[in-house]
């Protein structure tokens, strides 16, 4: 890989996009090489959590950016048809940060600008670092966000607030993004991959496969009407309690022992 790196070490995959003279900018390579690891992660028992974020810029700061967009070099002579390509080349890995059984954090730990925001928006779980900038600036260039970001910005934060901040372009830094849901948490900067890395510790500390299945209700629930998805949820309740991990949980907790969950 180029332009990603991955790291596992506790069951916990670090995926870092790594372009230090672009900003972490997410050009076709990059989704590409995104596409191809998250299948490979997701077919591999030894990772439940992937960290996402950004690495270093070409002067080695840790804390400029975690991705500054989508590449503007790149998309500047698209035509009609190949900005669709690219658009649709970025979904295929976001619907699997969306929708893998491993959860999904992005750590964020700088600018998260237009696609930068739309890929911490398909992950499950964001956490910001304290200088950490949001903002969706792509009618400003005379586009719209085209990775997701005008469904997932509205779903995340509600309507109003996501059409302020595509039409207006503002930058919003990681308290505002906090304070409109827009990110889990802040943390200082230097705290940003140990706290990443301890919420990853205490979901892998229950059961995975329990974990999995409450996700993949959550996300199949969320657009359905509310008496379809309690009746889907309602099967995949009955699901978890055909295996393993429910007997020893449920049987630990009547005998006043630690539970040993395995199932994933
Ligand atoms: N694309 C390509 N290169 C970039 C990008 C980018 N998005 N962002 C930064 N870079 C490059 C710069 O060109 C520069 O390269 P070089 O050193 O060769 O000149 C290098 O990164 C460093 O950047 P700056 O010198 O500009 O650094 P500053 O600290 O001065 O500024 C900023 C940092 C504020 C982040 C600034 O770089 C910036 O505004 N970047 C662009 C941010 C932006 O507009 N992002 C949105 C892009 S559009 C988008 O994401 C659409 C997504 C959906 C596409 C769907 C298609 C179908």
């Amino acid at each position: 890989m180029n332009n990603l790196r991955l790291d596992v070490e506790n069951e916990i995959a670090v995926l870092t996009i790594s372009r230090p003279g672009a900003l972490n900018a997410l050009n076709s390579e990059t989704l590409n090489e995104l596409n191809v690891v998250l299948s490979e992660i997701e077919a591999r028992d030894d990772v439940k959590v992937v960290i996402l974020t950004g690495g270093p810029d070409k002067k080695d700061n840790p804390y400029k950016s975690f991705v500054a967009g989508a590449d503007i070099a790149e998309m500047v002579n698209f035509t009609a048809a190949e900005a669709r390509a690219f658009g649709m080349r970025a979904a295929e890995p976001f619907f699997k940060l969306m929708n893998m059984r491993q959860v999904t954090i992005a750590a964020v730990n700088g600018f998260a600008l237009g696609g930068g925001c739309e890929i911490a928006m398909a992950c499950d779980i964001r956490i910001a670092a304290e200088n950490a900038t949001f903002a969706q600036p792509e009618t400003g260039l005379g586009i719209i966000p085209g990775f997701g970001g005008t469904q997932r910005l509205a779903r995340l934060v509600g309507m109003g607030r996501a059409k302020e901040l595509i039409f207006t372009c503002d930058n919003i830094d990681a308290n505002e993004a906090y304070r409109i849901g827009l990110v889990n948490k802040v943390v200082a900067k230097e705290e940003l991959m140990n706290t990443a890395k301890s919420m990853a510790a205490k979901i892998i500390s229950k059961g995975s496969y329990a974990v999995s299945i409450a996700k993949a209700a959550i996300n199949n629930g969320y657009d359905m009407d509310i008496k379809n998805a309690v009746e889907m949820e309602a099967n995949l309740f009955g699901i978890t309690c055909s295996t393993h991990d429910k007997t020893e949980g449920m049987s630990a907790f009547l005998e006043r022992r630690a539970a040993n969950l395995t199932d994933f």
